[in-house]
């Protein structure tokens, strides 16, 4: 289903840029540039997506780009709409307005509000990775009922952020949008679908990225694809799309994944299993289970189950294909020498092997430098070590797990 005549746009957005790895915002750009063309202009608040790409005097846009404030991203893609009718080329360039959740849920919220309102031809896009990630991991609108964040730290008196997450593409579909959708950077043929849809289509419009950010939910940068797959096939983050106040798709889920194999993997839930987190877990599973029956996401045969995302959309021979395979483990397994370079010294993470899971320890004051009282190595198998500590391996319990050990 790869056309190899579609001309390769992967470059729009060029690599070189200072994102973090496995930044699920950055992977996202480089899809929405891929799939919109040259033939556009982009406005983009505040954020790490502005950071990331345009350290002066380098820049990783190859298209127009418009760096705005933090709250404003709309209002200024909405000036460069008028314009371009007012000079006749709105039929020849495309508006994209960009910003992160915070940026677009919550200080820019009244910008796009107005810019939905008055009807502008822009699609605008939210890349949400849940936090306000360029300013430290401060709670959004968008952040996940009981996600540990700076501003709503999980600990003795809490249970991470208090609040639901904000349904914004039902906000935006009360504006009388002509397109909404969300997606899933683990989805990348959706997302071309979506961006390629949207801009087909005269008026404003909507579109929510579920985008990684590593660094702030404290996962493994090798599990940016599986998590953000996995968020979708336990029903938490549902692939919807609207036309005309229509829902007119909804990605089915061939066989529902529990909601605490997605949050184990992340370190922003780990204080969700500990003692008494079971309560909380299973009040985000009630969040995943409301989405599976409001949206019908749960497919009644096997002939109705989603494609795989590979074949949804055509998409240009040269860029890599997902790594999807349904064979593929959605956790990592690490071989004894892959344990030993995560020693946690000269900047790399600490992990540890314990009857066969692979824990992340790098953020735990207990183990500086990648040692824990001056006896016990990071990047070793502690299973004979744990046996003879003075604790008990309930300690693990909060702990994140990355992986699996290779027996
Ligand atoms: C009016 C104003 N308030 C606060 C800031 C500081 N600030 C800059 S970026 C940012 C967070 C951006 O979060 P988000 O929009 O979610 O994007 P992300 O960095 O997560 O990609 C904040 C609070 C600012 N630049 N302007
Ligand atoms: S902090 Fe998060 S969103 Fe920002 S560049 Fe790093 S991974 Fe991406």
């Amino acid at each position: 289903m790869v056309s190899k005549t579609t001309e390769d746009l992967s470059h729009l957005f060029a690599s070189g840029h200072s994102a973090c790895a496995g930044c699920g915002q950055s992977l996202s750009v480089r899809l929405v540039l891929r799939a919109a063309g040259r033939n556009i202009i982009t406005t983009n608040s505040t954020g790490c997506l502005e950071v990331f790409s345009s350290n002066y005097p380098r820049s990783a846009w190859q298209v127009p780009w418009i760096h705005s404030l933090f709250e404003n991203s709309a209002s200024i893609a909405s000036g460069v709409e008028a314009a371009l009718r007012a000079t006749g080329r709105i039929d020849q360039i495309r508006v994209i307005g960009q910003g992160g959740d915070g940026g677009t849920a919550d200080i820019g919220f009244g910008a796009l509000s107005g810019m939905w309102e008055r009807g502008h031809d822009i699609l605008f896009i939210c890349y949400d990775n849940e936090n306000y990630a360029n300013t430290g991991v401060q709670r959004s609108g968008l952040t996940p009922y009981g996600s540990s964040t700076t501003t709503t730290p999980a600990g003795k008196v809490s249970w991470g952020n208090p609040r639901p997450k904000k349904n914004l593409p039902e906000i935006a579909l009360a504006h009388g949008l002509p397109y909404v959708a969300t997606t899933s950077v683990g989805y990348p043929f959706d997302l071309d679908k979506k961006v390629k849809k949207a801009l087909s289509i005269r008026g404003p419009k909507y579109i929510q990225i579920y985008a990684n950010c590593p660094l702030g939910w404290r996962h493994d940068t090798a599990f940016t694809i599986a998590i953000s797959k996995l968020v979708v096939e336990t029903g938490l983050y549902p692939l919807l799309e609207w036309e005309n106040g229509q829902l007119i798709s909804a990605r089915k889920i061939g066989k529902k994944k529990p909601v605490d194999e997605y949050l184990r993997l992340q370190g922003r839930f780990s204080h969700l299993f500990g003692p008494g987190g079971d309560k909380e877990i299973a009040k985000i599973q009630a969040i995943a289970d409301a989405n599976i029956a409001k949206y019908g996401l749960m497919s009644k045969s096997a002939t109705e189950v989603e494609p795989p995302d590979e074949t949804v959309e055509a998409a240009p021979a040269s860029v890599t294909a997902p790594p999807s395979s349904p064979t593929k483990p959605a956790v990592r397994t690490f071989t004894i020498g892959e344990l030993a370079t995560y020693n946690g010294r000269n900047g790399q993470p600490a992990y540890v092997a314990y009857k066969g899971k692979v824990y992340d320890v790098t953020s735990s004051s207990l183990w500086e430098d990648g040692e824990h009282q001056l006896e016990h190595k990071a990047g070793r198998d502690l299973t004979e070590d744990m046996n003879n500590a003075p604790h008990s391996e309930e300690t693990l319990d909060r702990v994140v797990v990355v992986g699996v050990l290779a027996g």
